[in-house]
């Protein structure tokens, strides 16, 4: 892709406008006037996989919605573009430039504006990193209804932006329906100010919605109103050890049947995702011998000795029917996290290597993993898979939310390699287009997807998402290159 020439070139009087605005020395990291480190830009311009780079000079960190209101209207009139970026963690590229973008960064947007003891609503500016937002729930004995690997650095700006799912989902739903209202700037610099606090409201269409996974292409989100359930006071965890992948479904199918209400996390990793995070940690896997699949269950309920007992009964049942081959009970918050942790390490432990080929799909359970088998039976025909450095490819993986049809496949490479995204584009997308699944489940299009979405949406879907784009944002300014 070129540069859109309609994008003016930063000049001094930009920078000096936004120094202005902004005062404060530590809101403006300027690469156009001033001479920074490649390290100072560095986190702004490269992303979380660092697949990624954009080649921005001009970082804005607004604090108050008012700034980004004035930043935009005067990017809108001067057709400068922007990239808004919370936390930078998105798995599609969508959080950083592609040219020399303005990233508007809402890190120093971060207070938590109200919180209803009463009703679990929470209100709290777009930069709140996702954990502290949590953190400040579990002390009133709320749970943010959205958790997920990132969560340290993740803000919850972006995780509307992106309408991330996480590994609870299956228990509190998508973010379009916990999200209450929305504070959001127009590119124009009009103030959309729905900060809704009510749970039913049906008056005319809900255009929060559009901003709840837009990515940052049709405003800025400033802050929002979300529904927060209770705390579970008893959290119990199993990791368990299955033989195939049909039994895995049964597995599953037994676990929402005895565990009903409390289920709270069905979540798959096969034996190479969870061996390759062992090989990254040099750590043992919580269970004897090998098995070709794992799952983590989780279960949220409010009588300890009473979901213990559940959870005991339900393992003791599909081990006489010979539907789990193992499986082990945490005993204490410790095992608790060291169980998750064997989940949510995979992303970052399959990093190591270089770099991963990351495909988030959805599929009807039936056919989920047969993916990850033909895509590893692809690779391997082409030679491309190995233990030393020749091979590009050190391993095709699959993981994600099972409860949510939600498969990770995932290929952990030394380097990114022409020869294996030519094995894997576009026969990843024609096999999910295939089985009706979705090309991206909850990480989002970014750049990574843009032009793949054809394989899940049709002409007219598309054509009433680019007259939404155009209406918000007829400049085009609203990080430009990417979505549709
Ligand atoms: P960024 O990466 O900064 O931005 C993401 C997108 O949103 C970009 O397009 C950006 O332009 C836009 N954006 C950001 N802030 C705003 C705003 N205020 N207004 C408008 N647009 C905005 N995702 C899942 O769904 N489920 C998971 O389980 C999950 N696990 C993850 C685990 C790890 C280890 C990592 C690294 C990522 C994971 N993700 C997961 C990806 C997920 O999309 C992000 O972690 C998170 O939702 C993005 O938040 P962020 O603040 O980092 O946004
Ligand atoms: C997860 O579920 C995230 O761990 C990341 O969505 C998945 O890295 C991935 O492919
Ligand atoms: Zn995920």
């Amino acid at each position: 892709i070129k540069r859109d020439e309609r994008f003016t070139q930063i000049t001094p009087e930009h920078v000096q406008f936004f120094r202005d605005l902004l005062g404060k020395e530590s809101a403006v990291i300027d690469g156009v006037t001033a001479e920074v480190a490649a390290d100072d830009m560095e986190p702004y311009n490269g992303d979380w996989m660092r697949k990624y780079r954009g080649h921005c000079k001009l970082v804005l960190k607004p604090a108050s919605t008012e700034e980004v209101s004035k930043i935009l209207k005067y990017c809108n009139d001067n057709m400068l573009a922007v990239v808004p970026q919370g936390g930078n963690t998105g798995l599609v590229g969508g959080s950083v430039p592609v040219f020399d973008e303005i990233v508007l960064n809402t890190s120093r947007m971060n207070q938590i504006r109200s919180f209803d003891d009463v009703s679990g609503i929470l209100v709290a500016d777009a930069g709140v990193v996702l954990e502290v937002a949590d953190q400040f729930l579990a002390e009133k004995g709320y749970i943010f209804p959205l958790d997920l690997g990132a969560k340290g650095s993740c803000h919850i700006g972006g995780n509307v932006a992106t309408n991330a799912g996480g590994l609870r989902l299956l228990r509190y739903g998508s973010l379009h329906g916990s999200v209450l209202g929305i504070e959001a700037v127009l590119p124009d610099g009009t103030i959309v100010d729905d900060l809704c606090k009510l749970r039913k409201n049906n008056t005319g269409y809900d255009l929060k919605q559009l901003f709840i996974g837009g990515e940052g292409t049709i405003g800025m989100i400033t802050a929002v109103s979300v529904q927060c359930p209770q705390r579970s006071s008893a959290v119990n965890v199993a990791y368990l050890a299955v033989e195939s992948y049909e039994k895995m479904q049964q597995a599953f199918k037994e676990a929402r049947q005895q565990l009903g209400e409390i289920l709270s996390a069905f979540e798959l990793m096969d034996l190479r995702s969870q061996q390759l995070v062992q090989r990254v940690r040099s750590s043992k896997s919580p269970l004897e011998g090998e098995h070709s699949f794992y799952c983590l269950i989780e279960t949220s309920g409010s009588n300890s000795d009473h979901d213990a007992e559940k959870l005991g009964n339900f393992l003791e049942d599909v081990m006489g029917k010979e539907i789990v081959a193992d499986g082990v009970l945490a005993q204490d918050e410790t095992q608790i996290r060291n169980l998750w942790s064997q989940r949510e390490g995979v992303p970052e432990c399959l990093g190591h290597w270089g770099g991963v080929y990351k495909y988030d799909v959805s599929i009807p359970l039936p056919d989920m993993y047969k993916l990850v088998d033909e895509t590893r039976e692809k690779i391997d025909a082409a030679g491309l898979r190995g233990d030393s450095d020749e091979f590009p490819v050190v391993d095709v993986v699959g993981y994600g939310h099972m409860g949510d049809s939600n498969l990770h496949l995932n290929v952990a490479v030394r380097r990114y390699d022409k020869r294996v995204e030519d094995v894997l584009e576009p026969f990843v997308y024609e096999w999910i287009a295939k089985v009706n699944g979705s090309i991206s489940a909850e990480h989002g299009l970014g750049i990574a997807k843009k032009n793949y979405i054809g394989y899940s949406r049709s002409e007219t879907m598309i054509a009433l998402m680019k007259q939404i784009k155009n209406l918000y944002d007829p400049n085009g300014i609203m990080n430009p290159y990417k979505y549709v």
